[in-house]
């Protein structure tokens, strides 16, 4: 039985040897980066059945992704090879994503992820899970990509549980279509997370939490993610907030994918709410003082002792 299956692009990351611009990093180290991926490698890490589908390109770098997420013990099984199109890379800076100095170099247009289509993805082996975790990175991959997504968003009988991460990257959305698209494809999920920062960028959301709530009050749950002072979810008729830990950030990237992973966690243990939250929290924590997009949760006795709840 699998538990969560993720479907998504994930990409050989180049990390920078030094802080500063792009233009000033004279060299790079290999890792790896994908927010689905990220998700089904955290995951798998603290003993969940995660699979991820995807694209590579049949190159020494769509090699190294199934070997490396493979590695964590998921399962890599339903990735196809592109005969002819490339496995996608991408460089960053070291710095955090949310300060103007922070670049993103893609080389990812015309990948062979970017050809994922309805017709084309074993669509058992993406259905096959307790849950199914997108994100809106793919949507603005290519047009056969969001079809996909719409389909897998649409409404259907025993379908998984949708988890939907809205991931807004100004940098992939070239045709302003982003805000309804990805409004769109949150409304047909059923647990949705979205940082407070994408939800004023891309929706023009003024205000906080309660304010995204009514712009989208569809999802069974929804996660607003508020940043270093916390995270709040609505799943009715209550919401939730718990401040996030304090920890000395090296990297923001994957902070957001290790949130969702610790919160699906919790999700599939059926714990209640306040725990999911702090799992994402403890998980998130790991993948922010860690340089790459990826860092492995702590041990699952040793995370549920750290979440413990006062009283429990
Ligand atoms: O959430 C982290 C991801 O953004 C990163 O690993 C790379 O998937 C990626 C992307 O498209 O930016």
């Amino acid at each position: 039985v699998v538990d969560v299956v993720t479907l998504g692009e994930s990409m050989v990351a180049f990390l920078p040897g030094r802080p500063g611009r792009l233009a000033d990093v004279p060299s790079f180290d290999r890792s790896i980066g994908g927010a689905e991926s990220n998700v089904a490698c955290a995951l798998a890490a603290a003993g969940h059945a995660a699979r991820w589908v995807s694209r590579v390109g049949a190159d020494g770098f769509g090699d190294h992704l199934i070997e490396a997420i493979g590695s964590y013990g998921v399962d890599v099984s339903a990735v196809h090879r592109d005969p002819v199109r490339p496995t996608g890379v991408y460089f960053r800076t070291a710095g955090d994503r949310g300060t103007h100095a922070h670049e993103v170099a893609y080389y990812r247009a015309g990948s062979a992820a970017s050809a994922m289509s309805f017709r084309e993805v074993d669509l058992a082996a993406v259905r096959a899970g307790r849950i199914l975790h997108l994100s809106g990175i793919t949507a603005a991959l290519s047009d056969d990509c969001l079809t996909l997504l719409r389909e897998l968003t649409a409404p259907r009988p025993g379908r998984p549980l949708v988890s939907f991460d809205v991931n807004h990257r100004p940098g992939l959305w070239t045709d302003r279509t982003d805000a309804r698209v990805l409004l769109e494809l949150a409304r047909g999920a059923d647990i949705v997370f979205v940082g407070e920062d994408e939800a004023k960028e891309a929706w023009g959301v003024k205000g906080g939490p309660e304010e995204i709530r009514e712009l989208l009050p569809e999802p069974g749950v929804l996660v607003v993610k508020e940043g270093a002072r916390g995270a709040t979810a609505f799943q009715e008729p209550a919401f939730v907030c718990e401040p996030a830990l304090a920890v000395d950030v090296v990297a923001t990237t994957g902070a957001g994918d290790a949130f969702a992973a610790g919160f699906l966690s919790g999700t599939l243990r059926s714990l209640p709410v306040r725990d999911r939250i702090r799992y994402g929290h403890l998980w998130a924590a790991a993948a922010l003082t860690a340089p790459g997009d990826l860092a492995p949760p702590p041990a699952r006795d040793t995370a549920d002792r750290l979440t413990a709840l006062d009283g429990d």
